[in-house]
């Protein structure tokens, strides 16, 4: 499982590091070259842990190739031989609870939502919005929200099964359901800044002007809508201040 990550590194290793020409290098995230071997051995070799890291080493569990049935005892054998009477697996996996559909008794899938039968066993898998968990029979909320922020433009409250979108006050939600514009007839700009100078652009980009110039480096921007302030972060003098812009302003996105 590690190995083509590993051969995605090596080239790296031996580009950057001449010293170390040889195969088998893995590159740490510092920069660090060590030897393949140290990979997933448990100790910290390249002294960033990025040699030890859990993506690097969980393992899979072994499955088989497309087309053939996962004995219990790991074995693979073609999926034409279960359920044919025969004991293909050696430990008789493939013959057990032939015939039987789990499906029809709750009693026996205890499937939260839904249940497929195969033929030794069965499977169950849950409704959009819900995770399977480990038990593998329950089903568990996504919360949205939390895992991809991105899904509501403004405010979002997880439910069940699902999530809502809702919007700041003096907004309205979009018929997409997840982004929000200005309750207004304030025509949207955008506020933006090239480091050394702030300017504003309408939205359909015709009109371009000046709000400040003069500065150094501003590496961040932000407008508080409620006191119609404009604040700006100009790391060429290390100094944080309000602007003196006021009047209406608007949010474009949200
Ligand atoms: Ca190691
Ligand atoms: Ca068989
Ligand atoms: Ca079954
Ligand atoms: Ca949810």
């Amino acid at each position: 499982i590690i190995v083509p990550r590993l051969a995605m590194m090596l080239p790296l290793c031996l580009v950057i590091n001449p010293v170390h020409p040889f195969p088998h290098q893995f590159t740490c995230q510092n920069g660090r070259c060590v030897s393949r071997d140290f990979v997933c051995d448990g100790d910290n070799d390249c002294g960033d842990e990025s040699d030890e890291l859990d993506h690097l080493c969980r393992t899979l569990p072994p499955t088989c190739p497309p087309g053939n049935y996962r004995c219990e005892n790991g074995n693979c054998v073609p999926d034409t031989k279960v359920c044919d009477r025969n004991n293909d697996c050696s430990d008789g996996s493939d013959e057990k609870g032939c015939g039987i559909n789990e499906c029809t008794d709750p009693s026996m899938h205890h499937c939260d939502h839904n249940c497929t039968d195969t033929p030794t066993s069965f499977t169950c898998t849950c409704l959009p919005g819900y995770r399977l968990m480990s038990d593998g029979t329950t089903c568990d909320d996504v919360n949205e929200c939390a895992e991809t922020p991105a899904v509501c433009s403004q405010v979002c409250e997880n439910t069940v099964g699902s999530h809502v979108c809702k919007c700041a006050p003096g907004y309205l939600r979009e018929p997409d359901g997840r982004s929000c514009r200005q309750n207004s007839n304030v025509a949207p700009y955008l506020l933006f800044s090239n480091r050394y100078y702030l300017r504003n652009l309408s939205a359909d980009g015709e009109a371009y002007s000046l709000i400040l110039q003069g500065l150094t480096n501003v590496v961040a921007l932000d407008f508080d809508r409620a006191d119609k302030r404009l604040y700006w972060i100009d790391v060429g003098d290390c100094a944080k201040r309000p602007g003196a812009q006021r009047g209406p302003r608007r949010r474009l996105g949200g």
